[in-house]
């Protein structure tokens, strides 16, 4: 699949391994990297061969350090929400509903965008100098690719609420006391530990796990309004005098006065 510019899949014994392949800009997540990661998903949905997939980011610094802000620096409130939409559909929502195994593998810093495309997978291991966190808030932004909804459901209200508020980021160790990781290995381990994960789920029925997928979704999703209600308020950030300087602030080094109200 050397198709793709930014991603690259090697395929091994039943085990796809997608890399997120930007590393200068930190895996940042553009438009034509989530459009090659849906054909990838798409592609690797209908492999026969294709059993459980990795999900990582290129070099040793990065998974993916959240959307690029140079990109969407310029977008107005109205882009927010189509592409918030289209993202959530064609990426993040794709891989939740995925009916194999997605397993993030979390290298380095996944942050924003990027903790959310971790959040998507159905779980992560991250090696121990792992750094996740959602940093919207200091953007003048809320999370837009699910995480107002996947990081409660995860770790729960009071930690997610702190964690969009603080715009902190946390450490492996914490991300595993919170749940939001399932294991935290060394570095240079990290990938044989993720195949080995996968090998031990691909001594079970893939189908099974599919129907499980879906019915765990099911609980979570059904009935609720949380997507579309992110969705909106997302877009509404791009008009906001905040969001223009937070992202501002990011690009030319500095740090950001939010004008507020
Ligand atoms: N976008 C673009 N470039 C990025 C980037 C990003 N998110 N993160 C890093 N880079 C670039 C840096 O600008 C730098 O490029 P040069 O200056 O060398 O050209 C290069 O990657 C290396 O980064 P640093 O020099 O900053 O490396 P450090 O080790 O000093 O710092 C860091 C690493 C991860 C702490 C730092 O890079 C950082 O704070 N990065 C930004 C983190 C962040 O705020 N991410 C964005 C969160 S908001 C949307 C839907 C969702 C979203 C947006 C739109 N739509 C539907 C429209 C989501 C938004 C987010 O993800």
């Amino acid at each position: 699949m050397s198709q793709f510019q930014f991603i690259h899949v090697e395929k091994n014994q039943g085990i796809a391994l997608v890399t997120l392949n930007r590393p200068k800009q930190l895996n940042a997540l553009n438009r034509k990297l989530l459009n090659e990661l849906n054909q990838v998903f798409e592609g690797l949905r209908d492999d026969a061969s294709t059993k459980v997939v990795l999900l990582t980011g290129a070099g040793d610094k990065a998974f993916v350090a959240g959307a690029d802000i140079k990109e969407f620096s310029s977008f107005n409130g109205e882009q927010g929400t189509e592409l918030s939409k289209e993202g959530h559909m064609s990426v993040f929502n794709l891989i939740e509903e995925f009916p194999k195994p997605v397993i993030a593998v979390v290298n380095g810093f996944a942050l924003g965008g990027g903790l959310e495309l971790a959040m998507s997978a159905h779980l992560r291991v991250a090696s121990e100098n792992a750094r996740m966190g959602l940093p919207e808030t200091s953007l003048g932004l809320i999370p837009g690719y699910g995480g107002t909804q996947r990081l409660p459901q995860l770790i729960g209200k009071g930690r997610a609420l702190e964690m969009i508020f603080s715009a902190k980021m946390i450490d492996a160790e914490t991300a595993l006391g919170y749940g939001l990781v399932n294991q935290v290995v060394p570095q240079e381990e990290l990938l044989d530990s993720a195949k080995k994960l996968a090998e031990s789920f691909m001594k079970n029925s893939i189908i099974a796990m599919g129907f499980a997928i879906e019915s765990v979704n099911a609980g979570l999703l059904e009935g609720s309004v949380g997507y579309d209600v992110e969705v909106q308020a997302f877009g509404d950030c791009f008009e906001t005098e905040d969001f223009k300087e937070g992202t501002q602030a990011f690009l030319e080094k500095r740090k950001p006065e939010f004008p507020g109200a």
